[in-house]
C-alpha cells in the first residue's frame, strides 16, 4: 500500500472502515438468510460507491480504475458477495455514463449513483455463456419502438434491481448484430425466475430475466445498433478488475482470520503460530496475494491509460487474482482446522463466495483464451 497517494489511501481506509462497520458483522447471517441488504447499499452510495467511475457532472465520484480496485478490495474484506454486486452495479453505471446520451445519463444515473435504483447486467443466456456473441434474445424494431423477447440466465441482482442493461440481437449473427438496451423493472413483459440456490454469493439474488414482448421506446437503445457487444466487452474489462479485487479482499480477510486463529490456538506446548511450517504457509499466502494485487494494479493502470493490450491485462489479472484468492481462502480454512468448516468463523463462507469468481465475468478458461489470442493472434 506504500505506493498509494494520500487520496487513494483515504479512499481505501474509509472503505475498509465501512466494510468493518456495516458489512463484516452481518455477512454470515446475510449468507444464511439469503438476505440482500439494499439499505446497506444505499449507505455505501452515500460514500460515492454507487457511481465510482461516473463523471462528477453526472453525479458520480469520477474515480479511476486504480481507485476502483482499492475500493472493491476494501469492501470485500467485509463481504465478497456484496462487494461483487456493487462492482456489477458500477459496471452498468459506467456503461451508461460512457455510452449514454445526455438524456439517458440524466434519466438513469442519479438513481444508480444513489443506489436507490440498482442495476443488473444481462448478457448470459441459457444457450450462450462463454460464447456470448451467440446470444439469441431478439430486439425487433417496430416504428419508434423495439420489442424484446428472450431469456437471460444467472442475472445478479435480478428482481431487486430497477435497471436492466440487456444485450439483444437487432441484426446479423455474431457480435456485430448485437445492441444494448435499458429496461426498467416496471416495463410490461419483464419477469424473473426463482432465486437460484447457490454454493455462495447468497447475500445477493441470481435469477433468470425473462423478456416476453417487452416494448421499449427507441431512446432505450444505448449507443448505436450493432455496438452492444463491444460496449458489453468494454464494460467487462473493468468488471473483471472489480471481481479480481473482490477476490483479493476476501482472501485478505481469510488470511487475517487464519493469523488471529493461529495466534490464539495452542497445541503441542505452545501457540500454533510459532510453527515454522505454518508461518511458511502464511508467508506464501501473503506473497501470492501481493503478486495478485500487483498484477491487478498494473491492469487497472493499463485500463486507465487506454493502452491497446488493456483487455489482455485485465484478463490476466482476473484469472490470476481469482485463482490466487480462492487458493489463499481455502488454505486459510485449512489453518483453522475443524473450526474453519463451521460457519461461525466466516472463512468457509469466503471460500464459497470466492469460488464463483473463477467462473463469472468470463470463466478463467476464457481469460486464457483472451490472453492467448493476444499472444498468438485470433
Ligand atoms: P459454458 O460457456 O457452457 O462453459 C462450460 C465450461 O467450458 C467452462 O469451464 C468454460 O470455461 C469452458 N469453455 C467454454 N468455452 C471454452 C473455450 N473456448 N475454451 C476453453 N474452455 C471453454 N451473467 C450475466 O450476464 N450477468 C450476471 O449478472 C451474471 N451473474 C452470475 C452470477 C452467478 C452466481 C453465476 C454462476 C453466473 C453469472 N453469470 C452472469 C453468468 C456467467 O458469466 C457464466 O456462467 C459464465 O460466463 C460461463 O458461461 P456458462 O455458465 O454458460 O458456461
Ligand atoms: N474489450 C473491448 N472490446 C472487445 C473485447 C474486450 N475485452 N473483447 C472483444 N471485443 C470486441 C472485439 O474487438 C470485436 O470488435 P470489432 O467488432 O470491432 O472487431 C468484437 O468485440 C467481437 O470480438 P471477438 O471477435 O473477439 O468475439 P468472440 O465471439 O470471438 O468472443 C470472447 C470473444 C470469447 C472474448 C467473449 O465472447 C467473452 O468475453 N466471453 C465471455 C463472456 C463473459 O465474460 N460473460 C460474463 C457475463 S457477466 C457476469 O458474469 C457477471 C457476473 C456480471
Amino acid at each position: 500500500m506504500h505506493t498509494l497517494n494520500d487520496d487513494q489511501r483515504a479512499i481505501f481506509e474509509a472503505t475498509l472502515d465501512f466494510a468493518r462497520e456495516h458489512l463484516a458483522p452481518h455477512a454470515v447471517e446475510w449468507d444464511q438468510r439469503k438476505h440482500f441488504p439494499v439499505d446497506v447499499l444505499a449507505k455505501a452510495a452515500e460514500m460515492g460507491l454507487g457511481g465510482v467511475y461516473v463523471r462528477e457532472e453526472d453525479g458520480g465520484s469520477g474515480l479511476s480504475r486504480q481507485d476502483g480496485v482499492l475500493i472493491f478490495e476494501a469492501l470485500a474484506t467485509g463481504c465478497p458477495s456484496i462487494a461483487a454486486y456493487t462492482s456489477i452495479h458500477n459496471m452498468v453505471a459506467w456503461m451508461i455514463g460512457s455510452y449514454g446520451s445526455a438524456e439517458q445519463r440524466a434519466r438513469w444515473l442519479p438513481g444508480l449513483c444513489s443506489m436507490r435504483s440498482l442495476a443488473s447486467y444481462c448478457l448470459t443466456e441459457p444457450g450462450a455463456g462463454s460464447d456470448a456473441a451467440r446470444l439469441s434474445t431478439r430486439a425487433v424494431r417496430e416504428g419508434d419502438e423495439y420489442v424484446l423477447t428472450g431469456v437471460k440466465q444467472f442475472i445478479s441482482g435480478a428482481g431487486a434491481a430497477q435497471v436492466y442493461l440487456v444485450m439483444a440481437r437487432t441484426g446479423e449473427d455474431g457480435p456485430r448484430g448485437i445492441s444494448a438496451f435499458l429496461v426498467d423493472r416496471d416495463d410490461p413483459g419483464l419477469s424473473f425466475g426463482a432465486n437460484e440456490q447457490k454454493m455462495g454469493w447468497n447475500a445477493q439474488p441470481t435469477r433468470q430475466v425473462i423478456l416476453e414482448g417487452v416494448r421499449l421506446p427507441a431512446d432505450r437503445l444505448l449507443g448505436r445498433e450493432g455496438e452492444g457487444f463491444r460496449m458489453a466487452m468494454s464494460g467487462l474489462n473493468g468488471g473483471r478488475l472489480g471481481i479480481a479485487a473482490c477476490s483479493v479482499g476476501g482472501a485478505k480477510a481469510a488470511l487475517d482470520g487464519a493469523l488471529g486463529y493461529l495466534r490464539d490456538r495452542h497445541a503441542f506446548g505452545g501457540p500454533l503460530i510459532r510453527r515454522d511450517s505454518l508461518q511458511f504457509e502464511l508467508a506464501d499466502m501473503a506473497t501470492e496475494l501481493e503478486a495478485a494485487r500487483a498484477l491487478l494494479w498494473r491492469a487497472a493502470a493499463a485500463l486507465d491509460a487506454g493502452v491497446p493490450e488493456a483487455a489482455e491485462q485485465c484478463a490476466m489479472a482476473k484469472r490470476y487474482a481469482t485463482d490466487a484468492g480462492f487458493s489463499v481462502a481455502n488454505r486459510a480454512l485449512q489453518l483453522h482446522g475443524g473450526y474453519g468448516y463451521l460457519s461461525e468463523y466466516g472463512v468457509e463462507k469466503i471460500v464459497r463466495d470466492l469460488r464463483v469468481h473463477q467462473i463469472l465475468e468470463g470463466t478463467n478458461e476464457i481469460m486464457r483464451v483472451i490472453v492467448a489470442r493476444g499472444l498468438v493472434g485470433a
